[in-house]
């Protein structure tokens, strides 16, 4: 099993503004994978790696696109190791730690590396900015297409479609009917859900914390809401779709993580909010490239080990005992 690494609490002070509010930095390498014709980075087989961490909420969301459109054999993955230093960021793992899931082995493409920085640094030896997952790496040129997860994901819905068989390429998360309905939950999801749980967790001040848990409690009451008046089990009904895949990487690690590190603590999914909790429920144990996806193990062994400012001496809770309820618990 792995053992923890030094923790340090050397975060950035460009992290909070001056109301100790949490602000998250913005991401550098942005371009896009495309079928158009002279495209830098066009689609191909076995030419782009994702790097990811299990634990992290953002590339879970690539991990889970990449699932559900089959992309496996297509798209290569390594998991970084769950321990994340405040000052060195992540760290490729070595055969010797044997952490769950398949991907958790040394950078394959760069054996001699060991962090993740020395691929973007690799990637632009004057790189300035955080070093962070998921990144996209194009093998070919040898540096990163994207390290944003919101636009990693939308070039795998169907840049390679040309690839997959005729069911995965029908697989659509972002149907032009919906487009409109889900850049508009996206945003305030993202703000005040995805974002808003760390905007609790890593707020500086009683003031900034209380306004952000308020917030963060009242747009769940908002999903609750919505979630209840759908007449299928997903977020937009009756199909799966992007604004499901960027709901369940927070809404999964709630309970586990976000209610007792992140003092999200005015509720929890599983007892007070039946609606979300179903959609998490079906979603998790009805459609594998969410379960296949989830490693309670990374993840509540990132966020206790690693946020070392909010658990200096990195214990891990023993709960909520199941990390998620059985289905039969719901109906
Ligand atoms: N905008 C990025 C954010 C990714 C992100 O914040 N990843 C975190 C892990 S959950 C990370 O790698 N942090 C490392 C660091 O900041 O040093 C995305 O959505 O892809």
């Amino acid at each position: 099993m792995a053992t923890a690494e030094t923790p340090s609490n050397g975060l950035r002070p460009d992290l909070w503004n001056e109301k100790g509010e949490f602000q998250r930095p913005t991401t550098q390498f942005r371009n896009f994978i495309s079928k158009e014709p002279g495209a830098r980075f066009p689609p191909s087989r076995d030419r782009y790696h994702l790097y990811v961490s299990y634990a992290c909420p953002w590339a879970h969301r690539a991990l889970i696109v990449r699932k559900l459109k089959g992309l496996e054999s297509i798209i290569s993955v390594t998991s970084v190791h769950y321990v994340m230093s405040l000052t060195d960021s992540w760290r490729f793992c070595t055969p010797e730690d044997n952490l769950p899931m398949d991907d958790c082995t040394p950078d394959p493409l760069h054996p001699e590396f060991k962090r993740l920085k020395q691929l973007y640094l690799h990637a632009n030896p004057d790189y300035q900015g955080r070093f962070s997952v998921p990144v996209l790496w194009d093998k070919k040129l040898e540096t990163i297409v994207s390290n944003e997860s919101s636009e990693i994901i939308r070039m795998l819905y169907t840049e390679f479609d040309e690839f997959l068989p005729q069911d995965k390429r029908a697989v659509d998360l972002y149907p032009e009917h919906l487009r409109n309905k889900i850049d508009e939950v996206n945003e305030w999801t993202y703000d005040n859900v995805n974002n808003g749980v760390y905007k609790c967790g890593i707020a500086k001040t009683q003031s900034a914390y209380h306004d952000a848990v308020t917030n963060l409690f009242t747009h769940l009451r908002y999903i609750e809401a919505h979630l209840e008046g759908q007449s299928g089990p997903y977020y937009f009904g009756s199909t799966i779709t992007e604004a499901d895949i960027r709901l369940y990487v927070t809404i999964v690690r709630f309970d586990p993580v976000y209610v007792s590190l992140f003092k999200t603590n005015r509720g929890m999914i599983r007892f007070d909010y039946p609606h979300i909790h179903g959609w998490l429920l079906n979603l998790y144990w009805n459609v594998k490239a969410f379960s296949d996806t989830t490693s309670f193990e990374h993840v509540k062994n990132h966020y206790f080990m690693s946020l070392t400012m909010l658990n200096p001496n990195g214990i891990v809770p023993d709960g909520p005992v199941p990390d998620i309820l059985p289905l039969e618990d719901l109906w």
